[in-house]
């Protein structure tokens, strides 16, 4: 450095950061829709600290929960790993990242025989504590700082329905915990309508009054539960120990009123009609917000709640935020079905004030259309039914998108599922296509962690949840990995993959298109049967149309879409696309076997 350079520099120093920064758009100003969200379970990502991999606890696996090679305990992922990860996850093109939870979870629970580790987050003990699998709150403060420091959002994964299996009725094992409803076991008696008056005038748990609640002071109105003495102090805020606060009628049959009030397989289902639930929640993750300033929420199991309780909690989240100077906080939440049923999640975004949810209906339509097992019209009618959601289309593009769960299971196991004698080339296709689908289409496209390297999943639950790092379970080391010749037994993260390589492309397209982020939908062309499927994407704010057309079929497709008429010059941002169109209004289609274009209007002379 010469030294005049070296004088301007320190000349310019006192000056210039603060203001770049004042000038530099921040990431917090980012809609939800603008972003590109990487799924991940912590557990399974990648081991940065040996020394937390049994959570700081002595014994044997049902102890410490660790045990590398069985899906169901923990494989030694955590924070530091995730964070020394994210040139991987940005390299692809993801904004932000939503992880599987990370609160303290019971290490172990099941019954004698058929016991599994909380690995996956979901059995929370200490709702205000980092579970020691995956580290310290100083490990989450400098993930979440690393990712800000990078532009990119953290979404985090919560839970208010339930905690941990922990609760016991005296009556349990001789009536193995079998549903007991409202009816047969009102509040007002003890052990069924035949039993001792208890909770004098309790008038109901649709009163939310406190003072209603407070009448509420026997809980054994449907078995007698109990905290075993080992566990009396377990949960944390203490008030969660507290048998009163939870349903305790047994588990789901997941029919009717059981889907609220009963446990899923023993997990405590908590009271959440009560004012002390709901401010006790509003108090737990107000806090996470206070802490780490992140930058939204998925809710886990949100249709088992009643919707009064997230008519509370969303609003006072928002606010929360915004006053933590977090003013696109994304609030999200898990509506469970495995249909082409857009009027369930719908329905949570009105009755329950959610302002967005995962889009069920797009994975299921997606999986169906990607493995040219239904006609294309199948997502025309998905759109068109976007006008179901609480703010009509333009709140849709809001529902976060994805293809494959940590639930379900991974688009490439749907496709190969439904094409038993389906080849490795066309399968690679066919992802390929389902993710050209997620990354153009309305709605946030969420990756599922390792479908960017092949991972296709045994079946649902543990079994797609494999380790990205060099994996010991051995029903994921035999898979056959898409688009790769290796397999989960080494480490995975490959930027050379096809898929990676395809994602990140699209990515970048997205990302610079604001018509693919933030524009309305309009089916130009489907059909009952297999073949194309091509929509226009439309910017509100400048008029831009931008072609989308996919070919879910084996043999090529030709054939005209209408255009807007003052859409006649395109160019080919993905795929291969006609420079002009045919006459104002019409645009031609050419699209080989499993192929794909984005083609974006420019504007033709005037
Ligand atoms: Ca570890
Ligand atoms: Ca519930
Ligand atoms: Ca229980």
């Amino acid at each position: 450095m010469t030294g005049r350079w070296l004088a301007l520099l320190l000349l310019a120093l006192p000056f210039a950061p603060a203001s770049a920064d004042d000038a530099r758009p921040s990431f917090r100003d980012r809609p939800p829709e603008a972003e590109i969200v990487y799924f991940l379970l912590p557990d399974r990502f990648e081991n940065g600290d040996r020394s937390n991999d049994r959570g700081g606890i002595k014994g044997d696996r049902l102890t410490t929960g660790f045990d590398p090679a069985h899906r169901g305990f923990f494989h030694g992922g955590d924070l530091k790993g995730l964070t020394a990860r994210l040139d991987y996850i940005e390299g692809l093109g993801a904004t932000a990242i939503w992880l599987a939870p990370i609160f303290k979870n019971k290490p172990v629970q099941g019954p004698a025989g058929k016991e599994t580790a909380g690995y996956h987050g979901y059995w929370v003990t200490d709702f205000t504590s980092v579970d020691p699998h995956f580290g310290t709150a100083a490990d989450f403060k400098a993930f979440v700082d690393a990712a800000h420091a990078r532009g990119m959002k953290v979404y985090m994964d919560i839970i208010a329905n339930h905690t941990a299996d922990v609760i016991r009725y005296r009556e349990g094992d001789a009536a193995g915990y079998a549903y007991r409803g409202l009816a047969d076991y009102p509040y007002s008696r003890r052990g069924g309508v035949g039993g001792t008056a208890i909770n004098d005038g309790f008038a109901g748990d649709q009163d939310g009054r406190a003072d209603n609640w407070a009448r509420l002071n026997d809980p054994s109105f449907a078995y007698t539960p109990y905290v075993p003495a080992s566990e009396a102090q377990v949960k944390v805020p203490a008030w969660l120990n507290e048998p009163i606060y939870y349903h305790n009628r047994g588990d789901t049959n997941w029919v009717g009123e059981a889907s609220l009030y009963g446990d899923f397989v023993g997990l405590d289902d908590l009271a959440t009609e009560h004012p002390r639930v709901v401010a006790g929640m509003i108090d737990i993750y107000g806090g996470w917000i206070d802490r780490f300033k992140i930058d939204g929420f998925r809710i886990d199991t949100a249709k088992h709640v009643n919707p009064a309780f997230w008519r509370a909690f969303v609003p006072a989240m928002l606010e929360r935020a915004r006053a933590n100077g977090i003013p696109n906080f994304h609030i999200f939440g898990e509506v469970a079905t495995h249909e082409v049923d857009p009027a369930l999640t719908a329905r949570w975004t009105r009755i329950a004030d959610l302002p967005a949810n995962l889009d069920m209906a797009f994975a299921a339509a997606v999986a169906k259309v990607a493995a040219g097992k239904a006609g294309t019209d199948i997502l025309a009618r998905l759109f068109e039914d976007d006008a179901l959601y609480a703010g009509g289309a333009a709140a849709a593009i809001r529902l976060p998108t994805f293809v494959g769960n940590h639930d379900a299971g991974r688009l490439a196991m749907f496709i190969a599922g439904d094409n038993p004698e389906i080849k490795d080339d066309e399968l690679l296709a066919r992802v390929r296509l389902g993710h050209a689908m997620l990354l153009t289409l309305r709605g946030v496209p969420v990756i599922y962690y390792g479908d960017e390297q092949g991972f296709i999943s045994d079946g649902n639950d543990q079994l797609a949840r494999e380790d990205m790092f060099a994996s010991r379970v051995a029903e994921y080391n035999d898979n056959d990995l898409v688009g790769s010749v290796g397999t989960t037994a080494r480490s995975n993260f490959d930027p050379t993959h096809p898929l990676y390589k395809d994602i990140a492309s699209l990515a970048r397209v997205r990302k610079s298109t604001p018509a693919l982020t933030r524009g309305e939908t309009l089916s130009r062309a489907f059909s009952n049967q297999p073949g194309l499927y091509a929509a226009s994407r439309i910017d509100p704010q400048t008029g831009a149309e931008v072609v989308v057309a996919f070919n879910t079929s084996t043999t090529a497709v030709t054939g005209r879409i209408p255009v807007l008429p003052r859409s006649q010059l395109f160019e080919t941002l993905a795929g291969g696309c006609a420079a002009t169109a045919d006459a104002p209004g019409s645009l031609s289609i050419n699209l080989p076997p499993l192929g794909y274009a984005v083609c974006a209007a420019t504007l033709g002379p005037q």
